[in-house]
This record gives structure tokens, sequence and C-alpha cells, in this order.
């Protein structure tokens, strides 16, 4: 099945909106299948942000990203890196329509509330930087056969 890494950024857990925003994945019926909550060393966001690195905005987005806790997530389920984007929204929180995550709980792009992988192969490299194998739990979910024909 397929998995995306998603992460609630500081901003998201300091305005208390970890369970809001796992309760919309979990509502689609998509499935967590790894959760931990830590203030992201140097080293992974620097590997994290890899494609970003020499960008003006990267030195006010690490320094935001490592300010607190974030909560690191690996989801699962039939397409979810393009349904997770969806729900997540566009980049710029003024550009997020209404119903995504960004358009409902952020102003601005530099808090943004959350991160998801942007396609399959980003989200293989995203979970391996974050997540070890052990880590991941595969279970069998009571509403599976509900939602898969
Ligand atoms: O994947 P996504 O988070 O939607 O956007 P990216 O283009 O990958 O940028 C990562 C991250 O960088 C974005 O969520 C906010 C920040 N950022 C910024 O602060 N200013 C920009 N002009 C572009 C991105
Ligand atoms: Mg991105």
């Amino acid at each position: 099945m397929e998995r995306t890494f998603l992460m609630i950024k500081p901003d998201g857990v300091q305005r208390g909106l970890i369970g809001e925003i796992i309760a919309r994945f979990e509502k689609k019926g998509l499935k967590l299948v790894a959760g931990r909550f830590e203030v992201l060393p140097e080293d992974r966001v620097m590997e994290h942000y890899a494609e970003h690195k020499d960008k003006p905005f990267f030195p006010g987005l690490k320094a935001y990203i490592t300010s607190g806790p974030c909560f690191l997530m690996v989801w699962e389920g039939k397409n979810v890196v393009s349904i997770t984007r969806q729900m997540i929204g566009a980049t710029n929180p003024a550009e997020a329509l209404p119903g995504t995550i960004r358009g409902d709980f952020a102003l601005e792009i530099g808090m943004n509330v959350i991160h998801g992988s942007d396609s399959d192969e980003t989200a293989d490299r995203e979970i391996a930087i974050h997540f070890k194998p052990e880590e991941i739990v595969s279970f069998e979910k009571i509403d599976e056969k509900f939602l898969y024909e």
C-alpha cells in the first residue's frame, strides 16, 4: 500500500491543531502507521529540505522548523500522496482553498502548519530520512473492508 510522510510543523503544534489535523486524515479513511513527537535535529532538517537549501527563504524556514517540536507521521492508503496534498492545500495559505488544512488554519507561507510529501519518490525518501523501518507498523484496520472495493 502507498505511504506518505506528513509532519505537523511547530506552529501547528503550538496552536493545538494536532488532533484536528489527524482527525481529518482518519475520517478520510487513511491509516496512521507511524508517529513521533520531536524537535528536528539540524542534520535531518538539511536532508529533508535539501532541495531548498540555497533558496532565500531557507534560513527563515530552518529557524522556524527547529523552533519547537514537530509531530512526524507516516500515513498509508490508496493514492495517499495525492489525497493528502489536496487536503493540505497550496503552499501559500493565502492561495489555499477553504476546506484544506492550510486554507482553514493558516495565513502566511512561512507558517503553513503542515508538510506533506509531493510524490511517491519524495515520500519514500522522506520516510527513510525520519523513520526506521521497524518504527512503521503494519496492521489491519477493521474499517478497511468498507473503504476498499
Ligand atoms: O511542499 P510545500 O510545503 O507545499 O512547499 P515547498 O515549495 O516544498 O516549500 C517548502 C516550505 O518552504 C513551504 O511549506 C514553506 C517554505 N517556503 C517559504 O517559506 N517561502 C517560499 N517562498 C516557499 C516556501
Ligand atoms: Mg515540498
